[in-house]
């Protein structure tokens, strides 16, 4: 007994870790924006995982505002809510609520049903640089990164990558922090975020999103944050489309395996 649930976890996290070693779509953060173009990406049948350095995916959705559990949608992000099964309330003329916790679990549900692997406490340090292109990821346990271990990581291909790490972009920080590279923004640099304006903030989120390098897209908060615009607050609908929005460059772009 004892022997056969270990081994049913070590047989099946191996089977998925090796079938993943190469994916169509690697996208590194699970916050909203990453957890809504990865479940676009699988419902068109892309082979799609999610690398989330936390034990739980979700992001800044679970907080709220303040830990306020709540967060607010405008109406042009109905449509996504609606087919994600996602409940809210109408409070002001095209504001919506949500209760955080249903909305962020909603997200995580509909992304795995739809066939995306999340790959949970797993931090990307580095991407795979061929060709000047974005070809992969260069994976860690969290963990080990997080306590500074001197631990080799190792590498997953993928045709295109996503930045949905937040405010940190980090993926897009470490590109050009280590490539004598020009990014596809205003100064060829990650310009970094800027204070609080919610309506420019919400409309940049969606402009601001697409790939800044072969290889390398950017959506949600990172995608402002890699082009210099403003952040919002706890208002989630720029984040949402900004997430189908990367989602449809890369149908565009790429070729399913
Ligand atoms: C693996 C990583 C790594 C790494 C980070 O912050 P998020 O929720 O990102 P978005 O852009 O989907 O949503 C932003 C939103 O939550 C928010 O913060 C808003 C609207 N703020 C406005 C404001 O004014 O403050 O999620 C990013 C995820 C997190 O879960 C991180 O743990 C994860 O990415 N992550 N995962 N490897 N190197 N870096």
């Amino acid at each position: 007994m004892e022997q056969i649930v270990s081994n049913g976890i070590i047989d099946s996290y191996f089977n998925k870790l090796k079938q993943y070693l190469s994916v169509d779509v690697a996208i590194v953060g699970g916050g909203p924006s990453g957890l809504v173009a990865s479940y676009y990406l699988a419902k068109n049948n892309y082979k799609v995982a999610v690398y989330e350095r936390k034990l739980a995916p979700g992001g800044g959705m679970w907080g709220g505002a303040m830990m306020f559990n709540e967060i607010v949608v405008q109406r042009a992000a109905l449509h996504i809510l609606d087919e994600l099964s996602i409940k809210y309330r109408e409070f002001e003329n095209d504001f919506y609520v949500i209760d955080s916790v249903h909305a962020a679990s909603a997200l995580i549900y509909n992304a795995t049903k739809a066939g995306v692997k999340i790959f949970n406490c797993t931090s990307v340090e580095d991407v795979v640089f061929l060709d000047n292109k974005v070809c992969g990821i260069v994976l860690n346990w969290a963990p080990v990164v997080r306590e500074r271990l001197e631990v080799d990581p190792l590498v997953i291909m993928a045709k295109a990558v996503v930045d949905s790490t937040g405010h940190d972009c980090a993926v897009a920080h470490t590109l050009e922090r280590k490539n004598n590279i020009t990014l596809n923004t205003e100064t060829g640099k990650v310009i970094g975020e800027r204070s609080l304006s919610i309506n420019e903030g919400e409309n940049s989120t969606i402009d601001n999103t697409k790939e800044i390098y072969p290889g390398l897209f950017v959506t949600g908060m990172a995608a402002n944050g890699v082009s210099g615009s403003f952040r919002m607050g706890p208002i989630f609908g720029g984040m949402i489309l900004s997430g189908k929005k990367v989602a449809d460059l890369i149908i565009n772009k790429i070729n399913k395996d």
